[in-house]
């Protein structure tokens, strides 16, 4: 008998399509020109295949489009606001929400409050206006990821894991007064998307109570890890990743949600917590710099999509077909032999630009100098993550991180398996003339976040 392939498929069909630009070689190298070579300043009618974030990026369902007619668009009082509130602590078990334009309105918010200068606020990674925020609020980021998040050939299963021996040293050498929460993300960004396990929580929630320290949960991809957890971690094969879910934010004490990625809609955010003297600040704060308390920068219609988002993003089948699009791609970029962050991460694939381009030194930012060359060669737009995401210190030095990265980011149900094969095909052409590329020099640099807006000339 012969042996037959047992694929799988995604849990949808597609009833709307929107056309595409293609585009000519040399019509993208006037683009890039234009765009200083930073692929944030491209057109997206430039941009054939757009990879540069799953945030704000996936396609609603018909059920999502249902719910932006039901939209309650009243100053105060939005029946979607309840529902909302009704479906975080349904599906998350937080007590209390703010709503929020998106999640950096949630940094913000939460920030203010419980950061004071001198702070030092722990965390597996920094995420950029994660760290931003804490620093802008007068505290300090300190990694306590453990160290083969930083090593892009590791396979560990949990490379978001805390190290718990450095936070140790941390709180010794700092006092846990000064230690507002310990800020923890599930499927660290900036590590490759890389989950954290149960055990590691439920270790770091133990250590935590016993110094008195909240944990701040960054739970913008908190379905995705829930994923991994299901796939590696023993005793959870058959969990669902709704109860998973639960369990992962039951050993936190709050949260900031960025609803564009994991929550599947367009705009929109929250903060969440279980502490009532900070949701009463909280709900006081919202109101100064993002809306009422009841809509917090939303429309009563985004609350809806985002209610009935939050539903589907925890249901087996969606991230089953969500991730394994992610992992399809990033095995076909090992069979082309092109160096990636390893275990291949949950929300894109993650390509090492210090092994790609090993002549360029990361002042030629490599990273940068990539995402460019890929553009280049087929229109697929992709993000720096390296050097120029990681900014300066307040004292003015350049962070040199030791993951130089471009990122493959995959909206959630938007690309087709097609897709993925012509990204990964461009992606080796470049590799095949990777000796002849050429680093780049930065010629404007914004003071904050200048990944976004920086532009750069070739050397
Ligand atoms: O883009 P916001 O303001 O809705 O969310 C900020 C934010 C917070 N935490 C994490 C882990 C993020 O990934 C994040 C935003 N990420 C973006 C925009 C991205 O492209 O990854």
């Amino acid at each position: 008998m012969t042996y037959i392939k047992h694929s799988w498929a995604e849990p949808y069909k597609i009833k709307m399509v929107e056309l595409l630009q293609m585009t000519t070689a040399a019509q993208r190298k006037k683009a890039l020109q234009a765009a200083g070579y930073n692929t944030f300043l491209l057109k997206s009618k430039e941009v054939y295949i757009d990879l540069l974030t799953d945030s704000g990026t996936s396609a609603m369902s018909d059920r999502q489009w249902a719910g932006i007619m039901m939209g309650d668009e009243a100053y105060a009082g939005s029946a979607n606001f309840f529902r909302l509130e009704e479906v975080v602590r349904e599906v998350y078990g937080y007590k209390y929400l703010i709503p929020t334009h998106q999640g950096r309105g949630a940094e913000n918010i939460l920030s203010k409050i419980l950061i004071k200068k001198g702070d030092i606020i722990p965390g597996n990674m920094y995420f950029t206006t994660t760290r931003l925020h804490q620093e802008l609020a007068g505290g300090k980021f300190e990694d306590i990821i453990i160290d083969e998040a930083h090593d892009p050939e590791n396979e560990f299963s949990f490379k978001g894991n805390v190290d718990l021996n450095k936070l140790e040293r941390i709180i010794k050498k700092y006092g846990a007064k000064r230690i507002p929460y310990i800020s923890i993300a599930t499927s660290v960004n900036m590590a490759g998307g890389q989950p954290i396990s149960i055990k590691n929580l439920k270790e770091l929630r133990a250590l935590t109570k016993k110094h008195g320290i909240r944990i701040i949960h960054d739970m913008t991809r908190v379905a995705e890890n829930a994923f991994f957890i299901q796939q590696r971690e023993k005793g959870f094969n058959h969990t669902p990743i709704k109860e998973i879910v639960k369990q992962i934010c039951s050993y936190t004490d709050g949260a900031t949600m960025s609803a564009k990625k994991d929550a599947l809609v367009n705009i929109g955010g929250f903060l969440a917590v279980n502490d009532w003297d900070v949701f009463e600040e909280a709900r006081n704060l919202v109101v100064v710099y993002e809306g009422l308390h009841t809509y917090g920068g939303m429309a009563g219609r985004d609350m809806e999509a985002m209610a009935i988002g939050i539903g589907e993003s925890v249901n087996d089948d969606h991230i089953r077909a969500r991730v394994g699009q992610v992992i399809y791609l990033g095995n076909k970029m090992l069979s082309y032999h092109v160096p990636i962050v390893k275990p291949i991460g949950g929300h894109g694939v993650f390509v090492d630009a210090k092994k790609f381009l090993p002549h360029l030194t990361q002042d030629q930012y490599p990273a940068q100098t990539l995402a460019a060359e890929i553009y280049l060669d087929s229109g697929v737009r992709t993000m720096e993550r390296g050097v120029v995401s990681a900014g300066r210190k307040a004292n003015g030095e350049n962070y040199y991180p030791k993951l130089e990265l471009v990122r493959f980011t995959i909206p959630r149900r938007v690309y087709t398996q097609a897709h993925m094969d012509v990204i990964a095909e461009s992606t080796a052409r470049v590799y095949e003339k990777r000796k002849k590329i050429n680093g780049l020099k930065m010629i404007y640099e914004p003071r904050y976040l200048r990944f976004f807006q920086a532009r750069f000339e070739k050397l």
